[in-house]
């Protein structure tokens, strides 16, 4: 019993480790700066010499005790702005499906007013750079763009809160790259804050790791 047991846990040692899940840099905007800055650090974004978007001092964005928010320094989202990443690329062993999560904020001057998506995009996209739209690089969309509404302007904290949705990755081809692009709406008068952007790629047991939990079950069993 003993030797079976240490048999199946050297086996499971020697199983390839997960890789590498999609993961999002700097999704909490809090870049250790002070201030208005034009440039949303880990992010390629619209425009670095204008008021498109950019990272917002912390006691602009109001604190939400009911949905768990604390005020910190957080995107400022204008609606023809845009910011995009790469998430790095897909492994299938991280898990087929993700979701991603994003906090929509209230100005501390109840000012809200711009919507804004969430899209994602699949494969290479060698131009990436600060003012170049991921948009027109001609990369397939994986699924549909996720539309939060304006708030409203003024607003009230009771329509702030968590937004989240799912992505489904199943299609894509091993070690493709992915990318996110948040993007505003509604035209150039408005902002909107946003902050802690995340996304959790959902792992799925590994196929050799429940073949060998279910021998040690065989063996359990046989063994009483
Ligand atoms: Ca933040
Ligand atoms: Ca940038």
């Amino acid at each position: 019993m003993k030797t079976s047991l240490l048999l199946i846990a050297a086996a499971m040692a020697s199983l390839p480790a997960a890789r590498a899940a999609l993961t999002v840099t700097a999704g909490d905007f809090d870049d250790g700066l002070t201030g208005q800055q034009l440039n949303v650090a880990g992010w390629f974004d619209s425009s670095v010499g204008g008021f498109v978007e950019w990272n917002n001092a912390a006691e602009s964005i109001q604190s939400d005790p009911a949905n768990g928010y604390v005020q910190s320094r957080h995107l400022a989202m204008r609606g023809d702005g845009y910011v995009y990443q790469s998430l790095g690329t897909y492994q299938s062993s991280a898990g087929t499906a993700a979701q991603w999560q994003v906090y929509q904020g209230v100005f501390a001057d109840n000012n809200a007013s711009a919507g804004f998506t969430i899209s994602f995009y699949a494969g290479a996209f060698p131009g990436a750079s600060e003012g170049v739209d991921i948009a027109g690089a001609g990369l397939a969309m994986i699924g549909s763009a996720s539309s939060l509404s304006p708030l409203g302007n003024p607003t009230s904290l009771a329509s702030a809160g968590y937004r989240s949705g799912s992505l489904d990755l199943s299609a894509l081809a091993e070690g493709t790259e992915v990318w996110v692009a948040i993007r505003g709406t509604g035209g150039g008068g408005a902002f909107a804050p946003l902050d802690n952007f995340s996304v959790t790629q959902i792992p799925e047991p590994s196929v050799a790791l429940l073949g060998l939990l279910g021998v040690a079950g065989l063996l359990v069993r046989k063994r009483r």
